[in-house]
């Protein structure tokens, strides 16, 4: 049976296998990869009604009317190509090749249908994306301390006692890591803001106010060195700075840091005391560092493993392989000009954009403060194409729509950014619309462009990049799966050390040692958008249904407002205000209030982005600040 590999952007990147039978697919997870484990998590179970979906894009449309009207006509794939093209080369005659932008993120993560169209892009020189999105803060933060965001294979767990999940709700973005940690015995605790059904599950919950773990991982820290508890040796050879980072820690107060996280005196000393004595690993959420403080937070963590003796004691990114050959950026002849993704709105209002290529990504319902960015496509004369498998909110805002298949409909590998192993996936079927890797291939037939590399098929693609990185091809076809072994490394700092005095963030103007700031916004309560269970960002909310749109409140803060279970509320901030359900929950403590993700605006009628603050975090990448948003909640 064939091998497919579940391309969302997820942690686990499962091995499955899939078959067509009577025209109706069937998946499972692959029992013999060793993350995957044989089991799909709620969503994978469900990949059959996606992939037959009745509302499938069939045939590519050219809008009509306004922008997000919905007024479209159908056309066929010449006439929209052909359109495509035409504009393609007007905008660059006219405006330059960079007020060309191709936008797109990790909808479908195989390496050939991520990355091809970036060939053709790359070719014409146009504008590129510094990504922002997801975990940019993190991977500076790391990179700071440890020169790579690259930490620990998960599969070493099994010889670990104690994994602790901070800020990720593991049970539900990271079934399978949770479930392999359960399934080797280790202690698990996690740290969050939320009482989360990981939370629930965990042998440990630390529940700490909003934006506080600066302090939190400072406080744990200071008590591991005052007590003599970290690994003396290890910190001697390895660690750049411990001898100031000492001194930083001496003068923070437990008290000041149990008041300000929520967290007791008590708490701090058992979670440093026995985090020392059972050697922790920390895997670090991507959601939480999505804040004005989220680098810095994650900058206080990172230290922690390394006092206890850990080369790479955490868990975050996981590049395994080189795929630069798919993306071919060798094709530029110029240097590009970089747009940071969170900054869309800012570059299409100052008429810096003239053409948007859009692909494997939902941007009017996953970037934040969606009046604004809907606002500017209105108005502006941006030239918009959308392919997406879906008549999605941002295909609706869209010039043309071009309808994208599914990876059960071509070929392609996929890495993970948490374990190891590479997945084979291998076409079941064809239904409708074409692969991200065949439009590209159109588009420069239709430009006139006859540079190989934009012509080369996706097997050839794929076995090139298993090639280059020195993995098995037999093994891959046999198993469906390829282990990527771990050379030995070192870390990539400038002193070669551990730096828990950051040189590189020295470099950027930041302190030294993470730094702790009160947050402080213009509304009292902090909303928390953060990921739903049955969703990928805002994938599967047409096909699944099962999502949750309410908002979750603290009793007091409740009755405060005189709002009772059920009640319809309206969230506002001045980014704008949204209405819907109030649910009393005491998993959300006093002062936060939490909607889930990014659902579909068209279904909804709005989503949490309509709030959420647009921010940037500057000295980290110009990461995200989801996060660092705050609203007031009335009854109406
Ligand atoms: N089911 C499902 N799985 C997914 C996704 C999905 O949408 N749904 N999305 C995928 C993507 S794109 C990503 S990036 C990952 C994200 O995976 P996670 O990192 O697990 O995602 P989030 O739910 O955004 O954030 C994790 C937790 O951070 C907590 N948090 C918020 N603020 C703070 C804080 O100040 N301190 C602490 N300690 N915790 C805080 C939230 O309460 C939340 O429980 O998941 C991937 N997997
Ligand atoms: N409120 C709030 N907003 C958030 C976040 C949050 O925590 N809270 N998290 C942020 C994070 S971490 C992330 S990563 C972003 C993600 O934001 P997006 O990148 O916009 O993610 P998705 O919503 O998954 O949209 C992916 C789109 O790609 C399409 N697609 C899937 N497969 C293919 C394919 O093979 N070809 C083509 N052409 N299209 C395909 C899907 O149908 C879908 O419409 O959202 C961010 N937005
Ligand atoms: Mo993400």
């Amino acid at each position: 049976m064939p091998f497919s590999a579940c391309m969302r952007d997820c942690y686990d990147t499962c091995s499955m296998v899939a078959k067509v039978k009577n025209g109706r697919l069937t998946v499972r997870g692959n029992p013999k990869h060793p993350i995957t484990a044989g089991f799909l998590c709620p969503k994978g179970a469900l990949l059959p009604r996606w992939f037959h979906a009745e509302d499938r894009l069939k045939a590519p449309l050219i809008r009509t009317g306004e922008r997000g009207s919905g007024e479209f006509r159908k056309t066929d794939w010449d006439g929209a190509i052909g359109i495509i093209a035409r504009k393609l080369r007007e905008t660059i005659e006219e405006h330059g090749s960079e007020s060309v932008l191709v936008y797109q993120y990790a909808g479908d993560r195989g390496v050939v249908n991520y990355a091809f169209p970036l060939r053709l892009f790359h070719y014409l020189n146009t504008a590129m994306l510094d990504y922002g999105i997801c975990d940019r803060a993190g991977q500076e933060a790391l990179r700071d301390v440890y020169g790579t965001a690259i930490g620990m294979d998960p599969e070493e767990l099994k010889n670990q006692r104690l994994i602790i999940y901070w800020g990720i709700n593991a049970f539900w973005t990271n079934l399978h890591g949770f479930t392999f940690a359960k399934k080797h015995d280790l202690e698990i605790w996690t740290v969050d803001v939320v009482r989360t059904e990981t939370a629930k599950r965990s042998h440990r919950f630390f529940q700490i106010k909003p934006d506080t773990d600066v302090l939190f991982a400072l406080g744990v820290a200071k008590v591991i060195i005052e007590e003599g508890l970290y690994d003396k040796a290890f910190v001697r050879g390895n660690v750049y700075g411990f001898e100031e980072f000492k001194n930083y820690v001496k003068t923070l107060s437990l008290y000041y840091v149990s008041e300000e996280t929520g967290l007791s005196v008590e708490e701090i000393e058992t979670f440093a005391r026995d985090f020392a004595e059972k050697r922790g690993v920390i895997h670090i959420g991507y959601g939480f560092q999505r804040s004005l403080s989220g680098g810095e937070a994650v900058r206080a963590i990172a230290i922690l493993p390394a006092l206890v003796g850990h080369r790479f004691g955490f868990i975050y990114d996981m590049k395994t392989i080189d795929k630069s050959y798919a993306e071919g950026a060798f094709l530029r002849t110029k240097p590009a000009k970089k747009i940071p993704q969170m900054k869309l709105a800012e570059y299409i209002e100052r008429g810096e954009i003239k053409f948007l290529y859009i692909y494997n990504s939902n941007p009017l319902a996953s970037l934040p403060n969606q009046n604004r960015l809907r606002k500017a496509l209105v108005e502006s004369d941006v030239f918009v194409v959308t392919h997406d498998i879906f008549l999605t909110d941002t295909a609706l805002y869209s010039d043309v729509v071009l309808p994208a298949n599914t990876f059960f409909e071509r070929p392609d590998i996929a890495d993970s950014y948490y374990h190891r192993y590479v997945a084979l996936n291998e076409p079941v079927a064809r239904l409708y619309g074409k692969s991200n890797s065949e439009v590209t291939r159109l588009l420069a037939k239709a430009l006139g462009i006859n540079n190989p590399y934009i012509y080369e098929g996706d097997e050839d693609v794929i076995k090139k990049v298993i090639e280059i990185n020195g993995l098995s091809w037999e093994e891959l076809k046999r198993e469906g799966f390829v282990k990527v072994p771990e050379k030995p490394r070192a870390w990539e700092t400038p002193s070669g050390e551990i730096e828990f005095f950051s040189q590189r963030a020295v470099g950027r103007g930041l302190n030294p040692f993470p730094e702790y700031r009160k947050p402080e916004g213009k509304s009292p309560l902090r909303l928390l958008p953060p990921t739903h269970r049955m969703t990928i960002t805002s994938q599967y909310h047409n096909t699944y249904v099962m999502i949750d749109p309410n908002l979750y409140i603290n009793p007091s803060d409740a009755s405060e407002r005189g709002i009772k279970d059920g009640d319809t509320v309206e969230v506002f901030n001045d980014y704008g205000s949204i209405r819907t359900i109030a649910r009393l929950s005491d998993d959300v403590p006093p002062g936060v209030v939490l909607l889930y993700k990014a659902f579909w605006v068209k279904i909804l009628g709005w989503n949490a982005n309509f709030l959420t603050a647009d921010e940037t975090v500057e000295k980290y990448g110009n990461a995200s600040a989801y996060h660092s948003t705050w609203v007031d909640v009335k009854r109406i």
